[in-house]
């Protein structure tokens, strides 16, 4: 498996990148630990409406492992630079459409959702659907409300805005921009995904002030990010992709530090953060 220089190019043009079964050989255990985690969670699932999981990977160390393939380093590698970082996961049961929407206006780092799916499904039961280069920000760029008031605006229904819908059965591989638009129809009441992302390195203000903001939506719903799991089964391999963010999860406001973050996180008492870019809690 060789990811390219034009992989590369055809993500920062299209906003996605479809590498189908890339996977294939891992979705066994991936796939019953997954089932495990969620099991876990024992969350009675409504079937008619979204069950989600946060830090679903950060449960379970054999989840844990998905951060070790050499498929995932040699893909975020080529997307990302040699330091990409691990943000997050979340797991879910899905149920019915997910109308067009984008996940994030990110203007200054590269943030990359890699959804997994576990269940056959094509255009018409549930499958993500891209519109490629809706990632771009700018004059003239397309916004989600547009694509989400479709009917309003161009006179069509959400299933036949032009998209392409990349393979996602399970073990195809498929990464996006988390600001492009993405949808999905048809879909039945309990479609099993989990989400995966991961964001580029950080070097300036503006850069960590889009994670910040990116901490605050998820501190709104009091799950942590990374576990001390995540960090303390971490070969050195994965350590380094858990560095910036985890450094940064421990000066956040909401979490304090925890214990564990001192012995693993070298520079978690680090002061390279504007902390007035964090947002001050909502009483
Ligand atoms: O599979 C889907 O319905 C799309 C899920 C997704 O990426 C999202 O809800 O942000």
């Amino acid at each position: 498996m060789t990811i390219t220089p034009q992989d590369r190019t055809f993500f920062t043009t299209f906003g996605y990148l479809s590498l189908p079964g890339l996977l294939a050989d891992e979705m066994g255990w991936i796939t019953a630990a997954f089932m495990q985690a969620m099991d876990d969670e024992r969350r009675c699932h409504d079937l008619l409406k979204r069950s989600s999981a946060r830090a679903c990977l950060e449960r379970s160390e054999i989840l844990c492992r998905i951060l070790d393939l050499p498929q995932i380093d040699a893909v975020m590698s080529v997307l990302l630079g040699a330091d990409w970082n691990y943000y997050s996961s979340d797991g879910n049961l899905y149920s019915g459409d997910t109308g067009w929407h984008s996940d994030s206006d990110w203007q200054h780092g590269v943030c990359i959702k890699v959804p997994l799916y576990f269940d056959e499904i094509d255009a018409g039961s549930g499958a993500l659907r891209v519109i490629p280069g809706s990632h771009r920000r700018g004059p003239g760029a397309w916004t989600a409300a547009e694509a989400s008031n479709s009917q309003m605006l161009l006179g069509i229904p959400g299933t036949a805005v032009p998209c392409v819908v990349p393979p996602c059965r399970p073990g195809d591989f498929v990464a996006i921009d988390t600001n492009i638009m993405h949808a999905s129809f048809g879909g039945g009441p309990s479609r099993r995904m989990l989400a995966l992302q991961f964001w580029s390195p950080f070097a300036s203000e503006d850069q960590y002030a889009e994670l910040d903001r990116h901490m605050n939506n998820w501190t709104a719903s009091g799950a942590p990010i990374h576990s001390e799991l995540l960090h303390r089964s971490a070969p050195p391999g994965r350590r380094r992709h858990l560095l910036q963010v985890g450094a940064r999860h421990a000066a956040h406001p909401r979490y304090g530090k925890l214990a564990w973050m001192d012995e693993l996180i070298p520079g978690s008492a680090f002061t390279h953060q504007p902390r007035s870019r964090i947002e001050p809690e909502k009483p």
